[in-house]
Formats: C-alpha cells, structure tokens, sequence
C-alpha cells in the first residue's frame, strides 16, 4: 500500500458537489481508503487573473495502485467532471483539477508524471489545504508548514462545511 497526496481544484460549476462526487470516485477506483480530507477553500485565481476564484483542497489516500495507474484513474475522473483537455488554456477555468502531489517518499521524473509535484511548495492554494492534513509531512525535504511560512495566504478562506463535506 501506498501513501499519496492529492491536490484538488476547479472554478467552472459547483465545485464543492464536484469534489464531493469524485472523492469517492477515486477512492473505488483507486481501490484506496480515504485518510484524510482537507476543508474546502477559497482561493484567488493564480496564474491568470481573468477567471472566478478557485476552490480547492487536498486528500490523503491509501492505495495498492503503483503512481502511473494512479495518474490514469485521477485524469479518467477529471474527465468524467467535465474536464476536456482540448478546450482548456494553461492555468484556465476547469471543472476538475486532481494533481498527485506525493506517492511515498519516490522521486520520479518522466514525461507523465513528476514525484513530488514540482510546483506544490511555491503554491498558497496547495499548501493551506494541505497543512491541515499533513502540516509536518517531509515532500521532497520541505515540509508544508515551512514552505508556506514563505508565502502570503492573502485572499484564501476556508469554506464552512456543507452536508456535503
Ligand atoms: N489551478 C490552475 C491555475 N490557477 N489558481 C488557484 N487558486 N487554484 C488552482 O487550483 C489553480 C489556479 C490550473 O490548474
Ligand atoms: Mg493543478
Ligand atoms: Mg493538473
């Protein structure tokens, strides 16, 4: 079994339902048992600045699943949420965004996949999440409390929860 960090995103519907639906998606399809849940936050747009604020959040799973099928199952239930990779700009609206930040401790580079996520300590939007479910976790040397004592957290809210979540 596995120990993987999953990032959240999206800005186009209702987010939150959405996040609410895949969840359990990933987790039948990854075979995986849900660890952990950050809240739902509300997070300036980054990147581009013409587009609604995002919400996102961050899960903890544990999963059989090596981090390739893992990828496949996290980019299958984007595109069952209405993600279409053909219509979309870099860093634009989306409905579902899942990045695998973490597998483990492994390191790993090739054309599909980096380990641990390369951009995760530069991220606000990924970090605030992120240190509510695992604040002193080692990714890559850096934990999420330290890197985000660097980074201003202007804007970002947590959501109150919803039956939902
Ligand atoms: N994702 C992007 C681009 N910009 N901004 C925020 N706040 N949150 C995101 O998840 C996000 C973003 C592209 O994936
Ligand atoms: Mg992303
Ligand atoms: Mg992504």
């Amino acid at each position: 079994m596995a120990d993987a960090l999953i990032a959240l995103g999206g800005n186009v519907g209702d987010v939150r339902d959405t996040f609410a639906r895949a969840i359990p998606a990933i987790c039948s399809r990854a075979g995986a048992t849900l660890l952990a849940r950050s809240s739902d936050y509300w997070t300036p747009p980054w990147g581009k600045d013409d587009q609604p604020p995002f919400i996102n959040a961050c899960i903890r799973i544990e999963t059989p699943l090596p981090p390739h099928a893992l990828l496949q199952v996290l980019q299958a239930v984007e595109a069952e949420h209405g993600r279409d990779r053909r219509r979309e700009t870099r860093w634009g609206p989306r409905t579902l965004d899942l990045d695998l930040l973490a597998y483990d401790d492994l390191t790993l580079a090739d054309a599909d996949l980096s380990l641990p996520h390369p951009r995760l300590h530069e991220r606000a939007f990924v970090l605030v999440p992120l240190v509510e479910i695992v604040p002193d976790r080692s990714i890559g040397g850096l934990t999420p409390r330290q890197s985000l004592a660097e980074l201003s957290t202007d804007g970002i809210r947590a959501l109150p929860d919803t039956p939902n979540r």
